[in-house]
């Protein structure tokens, strides 16, 4: 049985790692979605999961399965495109795993999993990742460090706390771990490093939240500034994009990866989540913030820029598109790493060109009916008109 299964699993792993991924088109001109998904559990190499040793796995049996690769961190680095992948084993503990490409399209593991360096408050669990190239020579991993939390009443056994841990690299190899993030907010998922020195002090994209899944009275994407990445102190947090009613960050939201530089002002990603009578929907939108102060928003392109469509709307957790990877090419080519319903990674294609377009002359949300109808409207004369 082992030596038959074994070589029916090698033959359908190569093949899934062989696979031609192809573009969906003609698409909507704002990005170009890929129609298999480009990781999922069954991309991770089959040593991570299967005791090959045939004395002590005699059925061939996966050991140590592994349940979903998602929310991805994302660089590209001496033209070699890097994913660094939240991976899910059955035991639902999240670890990272990279993952390599050459055209930004078709990835595969490399290594092993990353061992994380521990924090002396051992968390439980350890997920997405944004990885951001800074100025000041580091590459800085910020990913959700989650712990029981210590006032959780007894029997409550789901009680959690987020904090922003940190972690940095000059290889992508050998990983210092930081201190986790200190801000005035109790929990923090979410957070993002800008890639340059604002005002001399590092900024930093944060999510106030009051609770671990509600955000309560924390108002939305926020930025905070800290002097020192070895001991990041933030001691206020402004909100930058607010979550509001009636909009599809009516919820909550949170910035994705670090933005891109763009002639015209930074290019942001970032997921918005609202509230149905299905549980809460996920989807991703964009917004640009001016050039010389990244705090003030440029445009604010109404509605979603990628929801979940299709089998992307199936999985652990259903109706969710998530993004924490974004990666510009110096072709001007965009890369969106996305991941659907907490299962499986996504690419959808771009260019800069296109999402700045995107971004300036796509309506802001009017927030009524009729404003939107009126928006629509005068579209709809502009054509007739030509
Ligand atoms: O399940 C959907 C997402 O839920 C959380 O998102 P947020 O931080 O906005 O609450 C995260 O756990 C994320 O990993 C997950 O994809």
């Amino acid at each position: 049985m082992f030596k038959e299964r074994k070589a029916k699993v090698e033959k359908a792993h190569a093949e899934l790692l062989t696979l031609k991924n192809e573009p969906v088109l003609p698409g909507n001109g704002i990005y170009t979605r890929y129609k298999y998904p480009i990781l999922t559990a069954e991309h991770t190499p089959l040593d991570w999961r299967y005791d090959l040793n045939e004395t002590t796995n005699p059925y061939f049996m996966e050991r140590m399965g592994i349940n979903a690769v998602m929310n991805s961190g994302a660089i590209r680095i001496k033209g070699k495109y890097y994913l660094m992948c939240r991976i899910e084993g059955m035991d639902r503990k999240s670890f990272f795993g990279l993952a390599e490409s050459d055209d930004g399209i078709h990835f595969s593991f490399t290594g092993k999993p990353l061992l994380m360096p521990e924090n002396p408050r051992k968390e439980t669990n350890s997920y997405d990742m944004r990885l951001t190239q800074h100025e000041d020579g580091w590459i800085y991993g910020i990913y959700c460090a989650e712990r029981k939390d210590p006032d959780a009443a007894p029997g409550d056994t789901a009680s959690a706390v987020a904090s922003a841990a940190m972690i940095r690299t000059k290889d992508l190899e050998n990983w210092e771990r930081l201190p986790d993030l200190k801000t005035p907010s109790s929990q923090q998922r979410n957070v993002v490093l800008h890639p340059e020195f604002v005002k001399g002090k590092y900024l930093l994209y944060t999510r106030p939240q009051d609770g671990f899944i509600d955000t309560g009275s924390g108002g939305g994407i926020s930025v905070g500034y800290c002097d020192d990445m070895t001991d990041a102190v933030i001691e206020r947090e402004t909100v930058l994009d607010e979550k509001i009613y009636h909009t599809i960050k009516e919820v909550k939201n949170g910035a994705g990866a670090p933005p891109v530089k763009t002639d015209e002002g930074w290019l942001h990603i970032a997921h918005g989540v609202r509230n149905t009578a299905d549980g809460l929907r996920y989807v991703i939108y964009a917004f640009m913030t001016e050039l010389d102060d990244p705090e003030k928003l440029l445009y604010t392109p109404g509605g979603y820029l990628i929801a979940p469509r299709g089998s992307e709307r199936v999985g652990d957790v259903s109706n969710v598109v998530f993004t924490n990877g974004l990666i510009a090419d110096d072709d001007g080519r965009l890369f969106i790493y996305y991941a659907s319903s907490d299962t499986r990674m996504h690419v959808a294609l771009s260019t800069v060109g296109q999402l700045v377009d995107y971004c300036k002359n796509t309506p802001a949300d009017p927030l009524t009916s009729h404003e939107s109808v009126k928006q629509r409207l005068e579209m709809i004369e502009r054509n007739r008109s030509l």
